[in-house]
Protein backbone atom coordinates (compact mmCIF):
# COMPACT_ATOMS: atom_id res chain seq x y z
CA UNK A 1 0.00 0.00 0.00
CA UNK A 2 1.22 3.37 -1.07
CA UNK A 3 2.54 5.54 1.87
CA UNK A 4 3.32 9.22 2.21
CA UNK A 5 5.85 11.20 4.68
CA UNK A 6 3.97 14.29 5.81
CA UNK A 7 5.48 16.93 8.94
CA UNK A 8 4.27 19.30 10.71
CA UNK A 9 6.42 22.46 10.58
CA UNK A 10 7.36 24.33 13.56
CA UNK A 11 4.79 27.09 13.25
CA UNK A 12 1.98 24.67 12.48
CA UNK A 13 2.80 22.98 15.97
CA UNK A 14 3.61 26.09 17.82
CA UNK A 15 0.21 27.43 16.49
CA UNK A 16 -1.46 24.45 17.62
CA UNK A 17 -2.63 22.83 14.19
CA UNK A 18 -1.34 19.23 15.38
CA UNK A 19 -4.93 18.04 15.50
CA UNK A 20 -6.34 20.10 12.44
CA UNK A 21 -4.25 18.69 10.62
CA UNK A 22 -4.18 15.06 11.81
CA UNK A 23 -8.01 14.82 11.31
CA UNK A 24 -8.06 16.23 7.89
CA UNK A 25 -5.80 13.16 7.18
CA UNK A 26 -7.90 10.76 9.29
CA UNK A 27 -11.51 12.26 7.92
CA UNK A 28 -10.49 11.57 4.53
CA UNK A 29 -9.81 8.21 5.22
CA UNK A 30 -5.79 7.40 5.32
CA UNK A 31 -4.15 5.47 8.07
CA UNK A 32 -1.60 6.92 10.32
CA UNK A 33 1.42 4.52 10.36
CA UNK A 34 3.99 6.54 12.25
CA UNK A 35 4.23 9.92 14.29
CA UNK A 36 6.90 11.12 16.38
CA UNK A 37 7.46 14.81 17.78
CA UNK A 38 11.35 15.45 17.59
CA UNK A 39 13.71 18.59 16.97
CA UNK A 40 15.83 18.07 13.75
CA UNK A 41 19.71 19.85 13.99
CA UNK A 42 21.02 21.73 10.92
CA UNK A 43 22.73 18.57 8.82
CA UNK A 44 19.67 16.32 8.84
CA UNK A 45 16.89 19.67 7.53
CA UNK A 46 20.01 20.01 5.09
CA UNK A 47 19.76 16.26 4.05
CA UNK A 48 15.51 16.51 4.04
CA UNK A 49 15.82 19.50 1.67
CA UNK A 50 19.18 18.49 -0.31
CA UNK A 51 17.53 18.46 -3.29
CA UNK A 52 16.60 22.76 -2.76
CA UNK A 53 20.15 23.01 -1.60
CA UNK A 54 21.19 25.66 -4.87
CA UNK A 55 18.14 27.80 -3.89
CA UNK A 56 18.35 31.35 -2.46
CA UNK A 57 15.66 30.29 0.37
CA UNK A 58 17.46 27.29 1.37
CA UNK A 59 19.27 29.03 4.33
CA UNK A 60 16.18 30.39 5.65
CA UNK A 61 14.36 27.41 4.58
CA UNK A 62 16.75 25.09 7.14
CA UNK A 63 16.40 27.59 9.75
CA UNK A 64 12.92 27.59 9.76
CA UNK A 65 12.30 23.95 9.94
CA UNK A 66 15.40 23.29 13.01
CA UNK A 67 13.61 26.09 14.80
CA UNK A 68 11.24 24.17 17.19
CA UNK A 69 9.59 20.62 17.30
CA UNK A 70 7.96 19.02 14.16
CA UNK A 71 5.31 16.61 14.37
CA UNK A 72 6.40 13.87 11.69
CA UNK A 73 4.17 11.10 9.86
CA UNK A 74 3.66 8.30 7.70
CA UNK A 75 0.27 8.60 5.88
CA UNK A 76 -0.46 5.21 3.90
CA UNK A 77 -4.03 4.95 1.46
CA UNK A 78 -4.73 4.48 -2.03
CA UNK A 79 -3.23 7.54 -3.93
CA UNK A 80 -2.02 9.06 -0.78
CA UNK A 81 0.99 10.71 -2.23
CA UNK A 82 -1.00 12.56 -4.85
CA UNK A 83 -4.01 13.50 -2.66
CA UNK A 84 -2.12 14.26 0.19
CA UNK A 85 -0.40 17.63 -1.77
CA UNK A 86 -3.71 18.49 -2.77
CA UNK A 87 -5.07 18.01 1.06
CA UNK A 88 -1.62 20.11 1.77
CA UNK A 89 -2.55 22.78 -1.23
CA UNK A 90 -0.20 24.78 -3.04
CA UNK A 91 3.22 25.06 -2.28
CA UNK A 92 2.90 29.61 -1.97
CA UNK A 93 -0.41 29.91 0.69
CA UNK A 94 -0.91 33.17 -1.77
CA UNK A 95 -2.14 30.36 -4.61
CA UNK A 96 -3.27 27.41 -1.73
CA UNK A 97 -7.40 26.75 -2.26
CA UNK A 98 -9.75 27.20 0.42
CA UNK A 99 -10.31 24.24 1.84
CA UNK A 100 -6.38 22.88 1.59
CA UNK A 101 -4.10 23.44 4.61
CA UNK A 102 -1.95 25.84 3.24
CA UNK A 103 -4.98 27.73 1.76
CA UNK A 104 -6.91 27.82 5.52
CA UNK A 105 -3.62 28.19 7.70
CA UNK A 106 -0.96 29.98 6.07
CA UNK A 107 0.02 33.53 4.65
CA UNK A 108 3.86 33.03 3.60
CA UNK A 109 5.65 30.50 1.13
CA UNK A 110 8.44 30.69 4.35
CA UNK A 111 5.90 29.53 7.13
CA UNK A 112 3.50 27.37 5.08
CA UNK A 113 3.29 24.63 7.96
CA UNK A 114 3.56 21.12 6.24
CA UNK A 115 5.37 19.17 4.20
CA UNK A 116 4.31 16.52 2.66
CA UNK A 117 6.64 13.74 -0.06
CA UNK A 118 6.12 14.85 -4.08
CA UNK A 119 6.31 11.67 -5.43
CA UNK A 120 6.08 7.63 -4.52
CA UNK A 121 10.33 7.91 -4.70
CA UNK A 122 10.69 10.95 -2.62
CA UNK A 123 8.30 9.54 0.04
CA UNK A 124 10.16 6.34 0.30
CA UNK A 125 13.18 8.45 0.44
CA UNK A 126 12.13 10.59 3.44
CA UNK A 127 10.33 8.15 5.38
CA UNK A 128 13.90 6.06 4.92
CA UNK A 129 15.64 9.48 6.67
CA UNK A 130 12.76 9.99 8.89
CA UNK A 131 12.22 6.26 10.29
CA UNK A 132 15.55 4.76 9.87
CA UNK A 133 13.99 1.89 12.16
CA UNK A 134 11.03 1.70 9.90
CA UNK A 135 7.25 2.43 10.87
CA UNK A 136 6.13 -0.96 11.57
CA UNK A 137 7.48 -1.70 14.77
CA UNK A 138 7.80 2.01 15.84
CA UNK A 139 6.55 1.85 19.65
CA UNK A 140 3.99 -0.06 19.07
CA UNK A 141 2.03 -1.32 21.94
CA UNK A 142 2.55 -4.84 21.45
CA UNK A 143 5.97 -4.23 21.02
CA UNK A 144 6.38 -1.83 24.54
CA UNK A 145 4.55 -5.13 26.21
CA UNK A 146 7.85 -7.21 24.73
CA UNK A 147 10.11 -4.65 27.16
CA UNK A 148 7.98 -5.18 29.92
O1 LIG B 1 7.00 20.55 -1.74
P1 LIG B 1 6.66 21.93 -1.25
O2 LIG B 1 6.88 22.09 0.24
O3 LIG B 1 5.29 22.38 -1.66
O4 LIG B 1 7.65 22.96 -1.99
P2 LIG B 1 9.18 22.77 -2.44
O5 LIG B 1 9.32 23.37 -3.79
O6 LIG B 1 9.63 21.37 -2.26
O7 LIG B 1 9.96 23.72 -1.42
C1 LIG B 1 10.16 23.31 -0.08
C2 LIG B 1 9.82 24.46 0.83
O8 LIG B 1 10.71 25.55 0.56
C3 LIG B 1 8.44 25.07 0.66
O9 LIG B 1 7.45 24.36 1.38
C4 LIG B 1 8.62 26.45 1.19
C5 LIG B 1 10.07 26.78 0.84
N1 LIG B 1 10.14 27.66 -0.32
C6 LIG B 1 10.41 29.02 -0.13
O10 LIG B 1 10.60 29.44 1.02
N2 LIG B 1 10.47 29.85 -1.21
C7 LIG B 1 10.26 29.39 -2.45
N3 LIG B 1 10.31 30.22 -3.49
C8 LIG B 1 9.99 28.03 -2.67
C9 LIG B 1 9.92 27.19 -1.57
MG1 LIG C 1 8.78 19.56 -1.85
Amino acid sequence: MEQTFIMIKPDGVQRGLVGEIIGRFEKKGFSLKGLKLLTVDQAFAEKHYADLSSKPFFNGLVEYIISGPVVAMVWEGKNVVTTGRKIIGATNPAESAPGTIRGDFAIDIGRNVIHGSDAVESAKKEIGLWFPDGVANWCGLSQIAVFL
